[in-house]
C-alpha cells in the first residue's frame, strides 16, 4: 500500500454533505413536482390513471434513521442504517424486522451491503460482518482489514470480495471474508466511499481524489505466491514456502480454490501466466520465482482448470502408450516375484534423462488386492531433491509421486534412478504376476525442464513382470495444449 493510513476526518463533515445533498434533492423534487401538476401536462396524461403513473410510496419504515444501503437477496429486502443496524423485510417493505444479532453493539453503523454466494456481508464503522443465515445472525470478519477504519463499500467480482475502507484503501478477500489483503497499489486516495464492478474492472470512488480503476480485479497478488493460503503473502515475495505449497497442489495433497488462488498457483507456462492446469511445470516455475531466477510477476491467466487441458491429458496418455508400443524397447517388467508375503519388494523408476530436467511427476497404478504400497525414497543420486508422495488413493490402487530438484538444477543426462518404490504382498497374496503401471491420477505424468517448460516423456509399462518402470523421452517436446 503506497498511501499512508490517515486518521479519519470527522464523520460530521460527511453527514453535513449528505444533509445538503438531501435538501437540494428536496428542492429539485418540489420544483419539478409543481411542474408535474400543470394543467396542460395533466391533460396529456389523462389517459393514465394515477396508479399507472410513476409514483413513489413509503414502505412501513424502517424506523431506523438514515438508510445507507439497500440489498435484495432472494425473497429478502435488506435496509442498512447508519446507527441502528440492519432491517429485513420479506414483503417488499410492508414490514421490517431488525436483524442485528452479532452486529450489535459495535456494528450498528452500517455503510454497505453485499452478497457472495450464500453469504451476506455488511460493511460498518467497526469492520466487516458476515451472515450465512439470511441476516439472522452476523459474525465479524475483519482479519487483515486495517484497524479502526470503516468499511464504506463492498462489491463482489469473480468470487472475490472487495472492501472499500475510509482511510485504509481497498482490500480483497478470496475466502469470503475469512482473511483480507490490501490491494491499494496506485491508489493515492485511501478514503474510499464507493466501489463498482464493470466486467473484469473494479472502480473505486474516493473522498476527493476522483475515481480509480483496477483493470483486472480478479488478478490479485503474484504468480506462485500461494502461501499462506488462501491469499499468499501478497507482498511481492515468492519464497520456498510458496514452492512447497505448489508442490502440494501438484501432488494433489491440496486443491487450489477456483479463482484467484488457482490463478496464482497455475504459474506455468510463464509467458501465458498459466494454462489451466497445475502440474510439474508449475512447481518448477514456482521454484524459479522463489530462487530469483525469474522476476516476480503480478497474477494473471486462467482461474479454473480448463476442459481442453483435461482432454489433452487423456489424449497425451493414449498417445504416449501407443508410441511406447511402437518403440517396443522400453517396456517395464514386473517386479521380482516375492514368494513370502510381507517381504518388501523394490521397484525402481528410471528415466533416460536428457539432462535438462528439473522436476517430474507421475502416478503408479496397482491392484490393491494384491499389492500394498510401503513407501518411496529418492534415487541415490537425487539426495538434494524433494519428494512428495500422495497416498490418498492407495485404496483404489493409485499412488502419486512428484519430485523436484532445487530451482535451476538439472538431472545428469543418461539413465537415472528417480525413486525406489516399495511394495509388499497384500495379505494372503503372492506377487507372482502382480503388475504396476504408470498413471495420471492423482499426479499427472509430466516432466519439467529447468525453465519450467514441459518435456515429453514416454512411460513404458505394459509388459508383464517389470523389474523397472522407465520414463523415456520422446525425441520432440509434446505440446501440452492439444
Ligand atoms: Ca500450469
Amino acid at each position: 500500500m503506497t498511501h499512508q493510513i490517515q486518521e479519519r476526518p470527522a464523520r460530521q463533515v460527511r453527514l453535513s454533505v449528505i444533509t445538503i445533498r438531501l435538501s437540494l434533492t428536496l428542492v429539485i423534487a418540489l420544483f419539478f413536482g409543481v411542474g408535474l401538476f400543470k394543467p396542460a401536462r395533466a391533460a396529456k396524461e389523462a389517459s393514465k390513471t394515477s396508479a399507472e403513473m410513476a409514483q413513489w410510496a413509503p414502505t412501513s419504515g424502517p424506523e431506523g434513521g438514515a438508510i445507507s444501503a439497500l440489498l435484495v437477496y432472494g425473497p429478502y429486502l435488506f435496509a442498512a442504517t447508519y446507527g441502528n443496524g440492519i432491517f429485513r423485510s420479506t414483503n417488499n417493505g410492508g414490514g421490517w424486522q431488525a436483524v442485528n444479532s452479532g452486529l450489535a453493539p459495535l456494528g450498528l453503523f452500517v455503510d454497505a451491503l453485499a452478497t457472495n454466494g450464500a453469504y451476506l456481508f455488511a460493511g460498518t464503522d467497526s469492520g466487516a460482518f458476515r451472515s450465512n443465515d439470511n441476516g439472522q445472525s452476523w459474525t465479524p470478519v475483519s482479519a487483515g482489514l486495517p484497524a479502526r477504519v470503516s468499511v464504506t463499500a463492498l462489491v463482489e467480482s469473480g468470487g472475490n470480495l472487495f472492501a472499500g475502507t475510509y482511510g485504509g484503501g481497498v482490500c480483497v478477500s478470496t475466502d469470503n471474508g475469512q482473511s483480507w489483503a490490501a490491494v491499494s497499489n496506485g491508489l493515492s486516495d485511501g478514503y474510499i466511499l464507493s466501489l463498482a464492478v464493470s466486467g473484469s474492472s473494479l472502480f473505486a470512488g474516493t473522498n476527493g481524489g476522483g475515481v480509480f480503476i483496477l483493470p483486472d480485479a480478479a488478478a490479485q497478488g503474484y504468480e506462485a505466491d500461494v502461501a499462506p493460503r488462501p491469499n499468499g503473502s501478497n507482498n511481492g515475495a515468492v519464497t520456498i514456502t510458496d514452492w512447497a505449497q505448489i508442490g502440494r497442489f501438484v501432488a494433489g495433497l491440496d486443491t487450489a480454490s477456483n479463482g484467484n488462488e488457482f490463478q496464482r498457483a497455475d504459474c506455468a507456462p510463464k509467458d501465458t501466466l498459466g494454462n489451466g492446469q497445475i502440474t510439474i511445470t508449475d512447481w518448477a516455475q514456482a521454484g524459479r520465482y522463489a530462487a530469483g531466477l525469474d522476476p516476480v510477476t503480478p497474477a494473471g491467466g486462467p482461474t479454473n482448470p480448463t476442459a481442453s487441458v483435461i482432454r489433452a491429458m487423456i489424449s497425451g496418455e493414449a498417445a504416449a502408450q501407443a508410441e511406447a508400443q511402437l518403440a517396443g524397447a522400453d517396456r517395464a517388467r514386473i517386479m521380482t516375484p516375492i514368494t513370502s508375503p510381507g517381504q518388501a519388494n523394490v521397484l525402481t523408476i528410471q528415466l533416460d534423462a536428457r539432462g535438462d530436467e528439473n522436476a517430474l511427476g507421475l502416478s503408479l497404478r496397482f491392484d490393491p488386492t494384491r499389492l500394498r504400497f510401503e513407501g518411496a525414497t529418492l534415487g541415490d543420486k537425487l539426495s538434494g531433491a524433494t519428494l512428495v508422495i500422495n497416498t490418498s488413493r492407495l485404496a483404489s490402487g493409485r499412488v502419486g509421486i512428484a519430485l523436484a530438484l532445487p530451482a535451476g538444477q538439472t538431472l545428469t543426462a543418461g539413465r537415472t534412478a528417480l525413486a525406489q518404490v516399495r511394495f509388499s504382498a497384500a495379505t494372503g497374496s503372492l506377487l507372482t504376476g502382480a503388475r504396476v503401471s504408470f498413471g495420471d491420477e492423482p499426479v499427472a505424468r509430466e516432466a519439467s525442464d529447468v525453465n519450467a517448460n514441459p518435456v515429453a516423456v514416454i512411460c513404458a509399462d505394459d509388459a508383464a513382470e517389470p523389474k523397472r518402470a522407465r520414463f523415456r523421452h520422446r525425441s520432440q517436446q509434446r505440446s501440452v495444449q492439444r
